[in-house]
């Protein structure tokens, strides 16, 4: 769904790092280590992430396309190693090995266990654990974090913040400017804008983490800055609605995404549709029920998303399962997890929307260097 950007990245949880690689983004775009590893960090934290996090302090190797702080217009590649990778590299070596640990037989509903053993024909699920395992999004937070600093030349900002865990929601309307909002969110540890409903949040993950329980919950992202025309009506693959759900529902226990006003369905047209008016020659618009897109376009309003995250599959209290070997009934497999990783999804979520957008403005302007798109982008109207 991507036309100027491609991205890959590759690596295995307990394995020995991260890798990845994007092309397409314009040379001269200034982009330092700090900066990624800025993002990374913001990534790393919410309450509710388990032992692992505090192992990991994930720091990006820029290996090959920069150079002098700036980008050359060649493949980008990084590095991230896993620091827990010490403690597993006899089960994790890539040669053949003694040791490589007992096979884990019992799948966890809700993961990629089972139908990951089906598919790949393993006998061992710690194969499918390895890579279905949202220490992937390390990377693409990574390189989402290059398109988004190629976003903020043009003066494109993307912030989030958690709307709901289980079922602590707050309903508050902010009106705070976007650029400001990540600034207020990083500072809570939930990601929540209000400090009470923050409270009751966290106290909920509290319980779940006693009960051997995860919880999931919802989080809100916000763009600034898009003018009118990204993604396009002509043919279902240009618009960009779909492509930034295709980037979000990709996030790791990701299931449902809302482009503007919440159960818009519950509306009649006539309170939904965002009024037309003309304003010291500018078209405005009343209300911003549609998020932003109309007709597959951004329409040069903000770009507002609510995506939904279910509850982590791996619990301390297991469910029933059955052994892939024996076919026997018995409690799934135990790992050590996350009680909620809502704040860190909205972190990816913000990187996964940076990439789409960044290629969508590529898609639509041009250019080579940073010089020349910018110089394009004179032309964006808003
Ligand atoms: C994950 C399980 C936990 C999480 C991990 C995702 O890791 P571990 O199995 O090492 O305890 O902390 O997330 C990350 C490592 C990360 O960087 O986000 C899982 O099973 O998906």
């Amino acid at each position: 769904m991507l036309n100027k950007i491609n991205f890959l990245t590759a690596g295995e949880s307990h394995g020995q790092g991260l890798m990845g690689i994007i092309q397409g983004i314009p040379s001269n775009l200034e982009i330092d280590k700090q900066y990624i590893n800025y993002h990374l960090s913001r990534r790393q934290k919410g309450f509710g992430r388990g032992a692992r996090m505090k192992i990991e302090k994930d720091s990006a190797t820029i290996y090959c396309g920069i150079r002098n702080g700036k980008t050359i217009g060649a493949p980008i590649g990084l590095i991230i190693p896993n620091l827990d990778w010490k403690n597993w590299n006899n089960i994790m070596n890539v040669e053949k090995h003694q040791k490589s640990g007992k096979k884990i037989t019992l799948p966890r509903p809700g993961h990629a266990d089972l139908a990951g053993i089906m598919k790949y024909q393993f006998d061992d699920i710690r194969n499918v654990i390895e890579r279905s395992s949202a220490r992937e999004t390390t990377m693409r937070v990574a390189l989402g974090t290059i398109c988004r600093k190629f976003l903020e030349e043009l003066d494109i900002h993307i912030a989030s913040y958690v709307t709901k865990i289980n079922t602590i929601a707050d309903h508050n309307i902010y009106d705070f400017p976007i650029h400001s909002i990540n600034r207020r969110s990083d500072k809570s540890e939930i990601r929540c804008l209000d400090k009470k409903i923050e409270k009751q949040m966290i106290n909920t993950i509290k319980q779940a983490q006693k009960n051997g329980d995860t919880v999931g919950g919802k989080f809100q992202i916000l763009v600034s800055g898009a003018p009118y025309g990204l993604g396009s009506y002509i043919a279902w693959d240009k618009k960009l609605n779909a492509k930034l759900a295709e980037s979000i529902c990709s996030i790791n226990a990701i299931k449902t995404i809302t482009f503007g006003r919440d159960s818009s369905s519950d509306n009649y047209g006539s309170e939904l549709h965002d009024e037309i008016f003309y304003n010291n020659n500018h078209f405005t618009r009343s209300t911003n029920n549609a998020g932003g897109i109309e007709g597959g376009m951004s329409n040069a309003q903000h770009i507002t998303i609510s995506a939904t995250m279910k509850p982590l599959s791996t619990l301390s209290q297991p469910l029933q399962s059955v052994d892939i070997k024996d076919k026997k009934s018995k409690m799934a497999h135990k790992e050590r997890t996350d009680t909620c990783a809502v704040p860190a999804a909205a972190v990816i979520a913000e990187s996964m929307v940076a990439i789409v957008l960044a290629d969508s403005i590529l898609d639509k302007f041009g250019g080579d260097s940073m010089q020349e798109l910018k110089q394009h982008f004179k032309s964006a109207q808003f």
